[in-house]
């Protein structure tokens, strides 16, 4: 992709704007970039692109497009709403818009694994990232899970690969993007303040396989009816895994073992009790990764290898402390309903549970349904805690509190937790109204904590 001296519009200055500047200014292009917020919040990421030559519209989307001249090209952030008056007005005027993965795609070498779904993205990403590592290859583990995926695109030679967690939002920019091997992990209502209804969002994700070849793979799961079904149009190879069926081709469990019949061959994996990350949902998560590495060519031994001894990821049902025989568990990734539920339902012991942050129009009512006896109390707080607290009310949970921030609810729960407890941070909300990601939500919660046995 030619971009020099390609006037070139960014939009978004954070985790993906700052190396999709250096990306663009590295192939000469001009680059414009815009961002809502003013100059002095964006600091940081400006000292970041020290001696390059940019022009830049802080503060504001621009209204009038004179200050723009003629675009080539318009690459946005992954959390840039595509239907912001300013997006429209350029696509009104037909300017070439595409996402920050979908340029990454364009540049980069290397055969794509992209991985998608509402939850266990993160954690099957890195698994499979660490499956792969084995090979002889370079292995680029990049996207949402906080790599963007264009900081490596020039990088990558055909002998690599790259391993992208990709997310609704950056699916709804692509164009070209074309994964050797796409998987979606499952799909339940989030995001709906952005795509709002659950069937655009499933649209977005379905995305994902768009624009595969018959010799490519599409990953997928069949407990997931809504996956299940939407997959009949997918033109690329489907490899179906499930935790509840026999297959008649796919990566599914026999005798608690995970198998792969695949080519009427069939492979023991592992048996289940050897996985190194715990819960029902975690065994979604290898089951995928197996079915992905597989086709990908790796020989079952490496693969067991990898679910052995892969522990998951930081902010994800992650082990922080015991202190006075309570355990802190640090979930910060639970940015929705659904992956807090399965972080519950993977604790064994009483839970006092940490929660609420930023509205994204989600229902609760399955989420406090999912207490069942284990939640003994429950600390909200941030923008959804009215919601969900109205939400227990009326669904007769008493034990729940409102609370000002999370410092406020950690310093509760461990005033009342008794030994054998667990205090599990699992917010079932974004961040975004109190943290710039779930990220600094989690490294909070874990200083915190650790402020405890100080005191
Ligand atoms: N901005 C505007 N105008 C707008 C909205 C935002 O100018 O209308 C600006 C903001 O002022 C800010 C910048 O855009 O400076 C933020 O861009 P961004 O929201 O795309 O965030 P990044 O820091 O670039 O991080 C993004 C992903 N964030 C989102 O999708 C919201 C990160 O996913 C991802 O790790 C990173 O790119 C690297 O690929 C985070 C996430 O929460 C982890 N993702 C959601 C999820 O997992 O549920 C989708």
């Amino acid at each position: 992709m030619n971009l020099k001296n390609k006037k070139v519009l960014v939009i978004g200055l954070a985790v993906t704007g700052v190396p999709l500047v250096k990306t663009l200014c590295q192939l000469g292009a001009q680059v414009i970039i815009n961002d809502l917020k003013a100059e002095i919040d964006l600091k940081e990421n400006i000292k970041e692109l020290q001696g390059l030559e940019y022009k830049s519209i802080f503060g504001r989307h621009p209204e009038n497009f004179s200050e723009l001249g003629e675009l080539d090209l318009v690459v946005v952030s992954p959390g840039i709403p595509l239907d912001i008056p300013f997006i429209l007005e350029l696509r009104k005027r037909k300017i070439n818009i595409i996402g920050e993965i979908e340029l990454a795609y364009r540049l980069n070498k290397a055969p794509i694994v992209a991985i998608t779904g509402t939850n266990g993205k993160t954690t099957t990403t890195a698994l499979v990232g660490r499956i792969l590592q084995s090979l002889d290859k370079r292995v680029f583990v990049v996207g949402n899970i906080g790599i963007p995926a264009i900081s490596k695109a020039l990088e990558t030679t055909g002998e690599d690969i790259m391993v992208m967690e990709v997310s609704s939002f950056q699916l709804e920019s692509i164009v070209d993007f074309r994964p050797k091997v796409a998987a979606l992990l499952n799909l339940t209502p989030d995001h709906l303040n952005r795509h709002k209804t659950v069937d655009n969002y499933l649209q977005t994700k379905l995305k994902i396989f768009d624009k595969q070849k018959s010799n490519d793979f599409a990953i997928i799961n069949y407990d997931d009816k809504k996956c299940r079904e939407s997959s009949k149009k997918i033109l690329s190879r489907k490899i179906f895994f499930s935790t509840k069926n026999k297959l008649d081709e796919g990566v599914f469990i026999e005798k608690n073992n995970i198998v792969v019949l695949i080519d009427n061959q069939k492979h023991e994996i592992i048996h289940i009790d050897e996985i190194g990350i715990p819960g029902i949902h975690n065994l979604e998560n290898a089951l995928a990764a197996t079915a992905i590495a597989f086709v990908m060519g790796i020989n079952a031994g490496i693969i067991k290898e990898g679910l052995t001894n892969f522990r998951g990821v930081e902010h994800r049902i992650e082990h922080v402390t015991s202190l006075d025989g309570i355990k802190f568990i640090n979930d910060s990734k639970a940015t929705n309903t659904d992956a807090a539920i399965k972080a519950i339902e993977t604790i064994k012991k009483q839970i006092i549970l940490l929660a609420g942050g930023m509205d994204k129009g989600s229902d609760f009512g399955s989420f406090v349904k999912a207490f069942n006896g284990r939640v003994k109390k429950l600390f909200v707080y941030g923008e959804t805690a009215p919601n969900i607290y109205n939400t227990c009310k009326k669904m007769g949970y008493q034990d729940v509190f409102l609370v000002k921030d999370l410092q406020e609810a950690v310093l509760n729960a461990y005033n009342i937790a008794e030994e054998g407890d667990t205090i599990l941070l699992s917010p079932a909300c974004a961040s975004w109204d109190m943290y710039r990601n779930f990220e600094e939500r989690g490294k909070h919660f874990k200083t915190i904590v650790k402020s405890l046995r100080g005191s």
